[in-house]
């Protein structure tokens, strides 16, 4: 079976091919198709965006859709930025989102660094949906470290003193990030129903 692995982002790409290398499933990039990774996202949940996504791909190609919405949530900040994760602060680069996202919590003290990422992971087959979320739980640091993963990595803490998400291998990461374990679950969903 050939799956479309729906996002424009090369870091998830990057571990959304090592993590389904596992299954019995070749999937192919936007660039197979000839696609940009335009797709709307004007929600304000994970699933609205994840769905929202799934569902313009699907329309462009004719094989079953990989997609998922996900970002950073941060307790000091409300929750922010959320679903604005890949645009927050209306900036261009990972870096200046992360210089501004710790300007944001200056002076906030450790024990109310905590954050979370979340993911949404959806198969649509066009006909048929399925989805499963998945969290990791960690702390915002007070200045970058590492230079692994990508995105908001280096401000995630695993535990108060670390190590961080940018600071531990690829493999790792998968094993217990938000995104691997919403996209496991999502497979393991779809061999149950006879779908993989
Ligand atoms: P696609 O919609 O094409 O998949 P995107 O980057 O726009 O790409 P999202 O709308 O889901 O994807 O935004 C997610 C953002 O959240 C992403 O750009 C990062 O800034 C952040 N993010 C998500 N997962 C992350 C991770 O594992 N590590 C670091 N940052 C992450």
């Amino acid at each position: 079976v050939t799956w479309l692995l729906a996002t424009g982002n090369a870091g998830k790409i990057k571990e959304l091919r090592r993590l389904l290398a596992e299954y019995p499933v070749s999937v192919k990039g936007l660039s197979d198709y000839g696609l940009k990774g335009d797709a709307p996202e004007t929600g304000e949940t994970f699933i609205h965006n994840a769905k929202q996504k799934a569902t313009y791909y699907k329309e462009r190609v004719n094989v079953p859709v990989l997609a998922d919405d996900s970002g950073l949530e941060i307790d000091a900040l409300q929750g922010r930025p959320g679903v604005h994760s890949a645009y927050f602060g209306n900036l261009t680069t990972a870096e200046e989102r992360n210089a501004y996202t710790l300007d944001l919590l200056k002076g906030v003290p450790p024990e109310r660094r905590t954050a979370r990422f979340r993911c949404m992971a959806v198969f649509f087959d066009g006909a048929r949906w399925f989805q499963h979320d998945g969290t990791v739980e960690g702390w915002i640091a007070e200045a970058p470290r590492g230079d692994g993963g990508f995105g908001y990595d280096p401000l995630f803490l695993l535990a108060p003193e670390g190590p961080g998400l940018a600071e531990i291998d690829a493999v790792e990461k998968n094993k217990i990030s938000h995104r691997g374990k919403a996209f496991r679950g999502l497979l393991a969903d779809l061999a149950e129903a006879g779908v993989l």
